[in-house]
């Protein structure tokens, strides 16, 4: 058994125990209301999720086993002491619990880098697709297509004691966050670079190997993949990714089926897909504003002829965040640190002075501040990764390490196969006494 399946068991075992304890002895206890408002505005705040690896906080974002991103960004091993953390070292922890060591965060490297050849026909699957196919159309197809890899299928259908899922589970999941890069670069040089493909550096680690194999050598290009792919990984259980993964999850299907299942949430407008509209919009604005990226008059005159149109401001709001996102703010310190004269950065810089004054007029924008892509699409492309659709592809590699996570506890806990209860409309009316 590796190390850290070692670890993972040591450290589930009381954890299970307690889960079981839960259930048993204190299944009946109330903890939270529903309402007629939570079912109709998509059970925003409902507790209705068990998840480990992070918390998000209303007021000061997203905390992965209880450390927030500047913690983190000082504690978790790095390849430069003032570089940026590796996300293996963030997936060692949401997985643990434990902050790694620089062995426990070289041992992943090595072993997802040993775990990373894509079967052949995943690369038959996406050629066989159009070019012009959508990226997030691609990665997903691809993902899926390996299901049939599934060492928790072939084991389940061998007769596998619900005990044991969590072992071929851990072995799923490694497959995947080790093969997920492979096939983000293989899209993207297919697509953008005319299938030119660059073969992976086996020495590098799981960031740095996927910028190198989608064709950015700088140093500089390495630690901002590293610090996307750690700033993405994962933000609680109820987003939708996340949420869709558990789902598919819950009815067993395999792993690649989960993911494949979380990646086509994560393609929404609402979710993912936000990285790559915020920078389209910014260059729609600076088109009919004359380019005057600093002039931020025209900026909230733009904002808001924008949302009198009905439109929303990609980048801003959230759904359960108060205060700017911690994730946007590590963004903009990176910004400011390298690309501070990058006129997109500037945009970023003055819309963050102008759009929260706007959104905050409106009261029905319960949170008029940036998430985290309202920075994400420049610093990319500062660095001539100019292919905005493939941004949610990027996230999504980086969603893995949380998801997965959250897949492989499941597993552990033996959770339950999802199933809330619906009610057409008249029986809403009928509760309401309208
Ligand atoms: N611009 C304009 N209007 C906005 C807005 C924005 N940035 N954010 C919220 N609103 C509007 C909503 O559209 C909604 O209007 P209606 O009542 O007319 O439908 C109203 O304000 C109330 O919304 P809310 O309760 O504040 O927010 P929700 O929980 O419904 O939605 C969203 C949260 C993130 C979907 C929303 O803020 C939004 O659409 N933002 C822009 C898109 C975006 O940046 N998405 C990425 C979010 C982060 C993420 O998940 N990344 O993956």
């Amino acid at each position: 058994m590796d190390p850290l399946k070692k670890k993972f068991v040591e450290i589930a075992l009381p954890r299970v125990a307690d889960f079981k304890k839960l259930l048993t002895e204190y299944g009946d206890k109330e903890i939270g209301t529903v309402t007629i408002g939570s079912v109709l505005t998509g059970m925003k705040g409902t507790v209705s999720l068990l998840t480990d690896t992070s918390k998000l906080d209303p007021e000061e974002g997203i905390r992965f086993r209880g450390y927030s991103i500047p913690e983190l960004r000082e504690k978790l091993p790095k390849v430069q002491p003032k570089g940026e953390p590796l996300p293996e070292g963030l997936f060692y922890l949401m997985l643990t619990g434990e902050l790694p060591t620089q062995d426990d965060v070289a041992f992943l490297s090595r072993e997802w880098s040993q775990r990373s050849d894509l079967p052949d026909y995943v690369y038959k699957v996406i050629d066989a697709l159009p070019l012009d196919t959508r990226p997030m159309v691609q990665f997903s197809a691809a993902i899926l297509s390996m299901a049939s890899e599934s060492k928790f299928f072939v084991a389940y259908m061998n007769g596998l004691s619900k005990a044991d899922y969590w072992d071929t589970t851990y072995e799923d999941i490694m497959d995947l966050i080790a093969r997920v890069p492979r096939i983000a670069a293989y899209i993207y040089r297919r697509m953008y670079h005319g299938n030119a493909q660059i073969e992976p550096d086996k020495s590098l680690d799981w960031a740095a190997n996927l910028a190198h194999m989608m064709g950015y050598e700088q140093m500089e290009v390495y630690r901002l993949l590293r610090l996307y792919m750690f700033l993405h990984a994962d933000h609680e259980g109820g987003n939708v990714s996340a949420h869709a993964c558990h789902l598919v999850g819950s009815a067993l299907s395999n792993p690649y089926y989960s993911f494949a299942a979380g990646m086509t949430g994560l393609a929404g407008p609402l979710h993912g897909f936000a990285n790559q509209e915020v920078i389209r919009w910014i260059q729609s604005m600076l088109g009919e504003i004359g380019h005057a990226c600093d002039d931020k008059e025209k900026i909230r005159e733009y904002v808001i002829r924008q949302i009198e149109d009905g439109k929303v401001i990609p980048g801003y709001g959230h759904a359960v965040l108060r205060k700017t996102d911690p994730r946007f703010t590590a963004q903009y310190e990176f910004g400011k640190k390298y690309l501070p004269d990058d006129p997109m950065f500037r945009t970023v810089e003055c819309l963050y002075e102008v759009v929260p004054g706007v959104l905050g007029q409106y009261q029905k924008i319960k949170n008029p501040w940036p998430n985290v892509d309202a920075g994400s699409g420049v610093l990319l492309h500062h660095y001539g990764i100019r292919e905005f659709e493939f941004y949610t592809v990027l996230f999504g590699v980086s969603r893995s390490l949380g998801v997965l996570t959250q897949l492989l506890w499941d597993r552990a806990y033996g959770s339950a196969i999802e199933r809330p209860t619906s009610h057409p409309l008249e029986w809403f009316k009928e509760q309401a006494g309208m």
